[in-house]
C-alpha cells in the first residue's frame, strides 16, 4: 500500500467534500438572484455527512443556515464545507458566521471569499476570532464559476454575460430574411433550456421576436418554474402586442429596453399588457448596452444569457461585454442567402478568450469560450 501524508489525505478529503457542496449549490443557479447560489455540507469527525444545505429560491435562507438548523446539536465538532465565505452582515437574517460559531462547528472550509463589501473576509475573520479553524481555497475554480454572477454584480455592477450562438456548418445563424430554421438538434435544445433555467434573465433583440416569436421559457419536463426573466432590446418599441412574450407577460416577467425617445403610446400599449419598460441612452443608432446591463444588475440580475440575434451578439462582442460564449455548430448548411454569423474572431483570440475542447452533443459540436484576465469594469 502507498502511504499518504496526513495533510495530503486531508486536502483530498476537502476537495471531495467541496465538490459535493458545489453540486448542492448548483441547484440554486438561476433561482437565488440577487444572492449567489451557495452549497454547504456539515461533516462529522468520523467523516459522515451530518446535514446539507443550499441557498433557497429568492436567496434566503442561506445555505449554512439550512444545514445548521437541520443539524441542531449534531453540528458540534463538525466541519462545515461551504462554497462561499459565510456572511458576516446583518441582512434580513443574522450573520451565518455567528450561527456557525453558536453551533459549535470546529472547522470551516470555504472555497472563496465573498466579494460583497459587507462581507469581504470579515466572515472568515469572525470565525477565526472565535477559535474555529478556517481553511480557504478548496474547490476555488468551481466555486468561482458558480458565483460568477454574484462576483460580477458586486464588483462590476453588471451581470455575468453568457452569449449563446447556434451556427450552421456553413457559418449561418438564420435563414433568408431572418427566417427561423433548425440549426441544432434535440440534445442541444435540452441543454440550452437547462442554460435558461440556470440564468436569471435571458436577452434577445427585437429582430428575434419579430422573426421567431419565441417564448424564451425553460420547457424541460418539471422545470416550468425555472424560466428566467425575459428581456428584449427594442430601441423603438416595435414589439407587437400579439407577441408570445407580451401575451404571457402577466405570468412571466418581461422587460423591454428601449431608447429615451421611444413613443410613449407604444410604452403604454406594452405596459398595459404587463411589460416593464426600461429606457436607456443611445450611442449613435444603438442602445447603450453597458447602461442596460447596469440597469439589469440594479434590478438584481446576476446571470444573463443572450440568445440572439446577430445584431445583439455583434454589439455585445464589439463593446467587450461578453464573459462567456457558447458556440453550437450544427451539421447542415443553410446556403448563400442565409444570415451569416457575426465575426467571432475575437473569441479565437487567445489573449482574450480561452476555448474549451469541442464536445459532441447529438449531431452538434459545442465549444465554450471564457474571457481571460481582469474583466472590464464599468
Ligand atoms: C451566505 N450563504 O447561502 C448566501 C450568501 O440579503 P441577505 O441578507 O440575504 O444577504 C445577501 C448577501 O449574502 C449576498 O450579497 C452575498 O454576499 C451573501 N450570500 N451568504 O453566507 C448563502 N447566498
Ligand atoms: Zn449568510
Amino acid at each position: 500500500a502507498v502511504s499518504v501524508a496526513p495533510s495530503d489525505a486531508r486536502a483530498a478529503d476537502d476537495a471531495r467534500w467541496m465538490a459535493a457542496a458545489e453540486a448542492l449549490a448548483r441547484r440554486g443557479l438561476g433561482r437565488t438572484a440577487p444572492n449567489p447560489p451557495v452549497g454547504a455540507i456539515l461533516v462529522s469527525r468520523e467523516g459522515r455527512v451530518v446535514t446539507r444545505g443550499w441557498t433557497q429560491p429568492g436567496g434566503r435562507p442561506h445555505a449554512e443556515r439550512i444545514a445548521l438548523d437541520a443539524a441542531g446539536a449534531a453540528a458540534r465538532g463538525a466541519t462545515l464545507y461551504v462554497t462561499l465565505e459565510p456572511c458576516s452582515h446583518f441582512g434580513r437574517t443574522p450573520p451565518c458566521a455567528d450561527a456557525v460559531i453558536e453551533a459549535g462547528v470546529a472547522r470551516v472550509v470555504a472555497a472563496i471569499v465573498d466579494p460583497d463589501p459587507r462581507v469581504s473576509g470579515q466572515g472568515l475573520e469572525r470565525l477565526r476570532a472565535a477559535g474555529i479553524e478556517v481553511a480557504l481555497g478548496a474547490g476555488e475554480a468551481g466555486a468561482r464559476r458558480l458565483a460568477a454572477g454574484h462576483i460580477s454584480r458586486v464588483t462590476r455592477g453588471r451581470p455575468h454575460v453568457t452569449l449563446k450562438l447556434a451556427v450552421s456548418a456553413d457559418g449561418k445563424i438564420a435563414g433568408e430574411g431572418g427566417r427561423p430554421v433548425a440549426i441544432t438538434g434535440e440534445a442541444s435544445r435540452a441543454q440550452v433550456h437547462m442554460m435558461r433555467a440556470e440564468s436569471d434573465a435571458i436577452l434577445v433583440g427585437v429582430g428575434t421576436v419579430l422573426a421567431d416569436d419565441p417564448e424564451l421559457t425553460c420547457r424541460l419536463p418539471g422545470m416550468a418554474d425555472r424560466s428566467p426573466i425575459r428581456v428584449v432590446l427594442d430601441g423603438a418599441l416595435r414589439t407587437p402586442s400579439a407577441a408570445k412574450i407580451v401575451a404571457t407577460a402577466r405570468d412571466m416577467p418581461t422587460w423591454i429596453v428601449c431608447g429615451e425617445q421611444a413613443s410613449s403610446d407604444a410604452e403604454a400599449r406594452l405596459a398595459s399588457a404587463g411589460v416593464d419598460i426600461l429606457r436607456v441612452r443611445r450611442i449613435g443608432d444603438r442602445l447603450d448596452l453597458a447602461e442596460a446591463l447596469l440597469m439589469f444588475a440594479s434590478r438584481g440580475i446576476t446571470r444573463l444569457m443572450v440568445e440572439g440575434g446577430a445584431a445583439v451578439a455583434k454589439s455585445l462582442l464589439a463593446a467587450d461585454l461578453v464573459d462567456e460564449a457558447i458556440v453550437l455548430t450544427g451539421p447542415s448548411t443553410l446556403g448563400a442567402s442565409a444570415i451569416p454569423s457575426p465575426d467571432l474572431g475575437v473569441l479565437t483570440d487567445r489573449s482574450r478568450f480561452s476555448a474549451s475542447a469541442d464536445c459532441k452533443l447529438g449531431g452538434d459540436v459545442w465549444r465554450a469560450y471564457d474571457r481571460l484576465g481582469p474583466s472590464r469594469t464599468q
